[in-house]
């Protein structure tokens, strides 16, 4: 989709900072680092939300999250825990109509980065 900034990125034409991508799913550092490592993973077909999943998206964005998951937990060993995040529809918080899932690294006291 020509005006998404989630397939431009995907796409190359916004940079970003790449954590995974293969044929399709990518993964970048989300720009507002909640903790460190926030990592955005995506599909490379653009669907809105949840709600336009096909399995081949649903299956293709599980089988990579552990995989994932584990990459940023071994750049970055202070890693205590990770929350899993999906937001779907305005009124849940989605700000970026391509669909993503947060990973949010925990650490000790990661209050601090409130
Ligand atoms: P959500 O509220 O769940 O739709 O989260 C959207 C996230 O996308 C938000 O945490 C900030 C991130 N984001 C938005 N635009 C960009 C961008 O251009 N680059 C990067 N790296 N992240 C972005």
């Amino acid at each position: 989709m020509t005006d998404c900034i989630f397939c431009k990125i995907i796409n190359g034409d916004i940079p970003s900072a790449k954590v995974y991508e293969d044929d399709e799913v990518f993964a970048f550092l989300d720009m507002s680092q909640v903790t460190p490592g926030h990592t955005l993973v995506v599909p490379k077909k653009h669907v809105e939300n949840i709600f336009e999943y096909d399995e081949d998206v649903a299956v293709a964005i599980a089988k990579r999250l552990p995989k994932i998951a584990n990459a940023i937990k071994e750049a970055f060993p202070e890693i205590k825990g990770m929350n899993i995040v999906n937001n779907n529809g305005e009124l849940a918080y989605q700000s970026v109509f391509h669909t993503h899932w947060h990973l949010l690294p925990r650490y000790n006291e990661d209050d601090k980065f409130a």
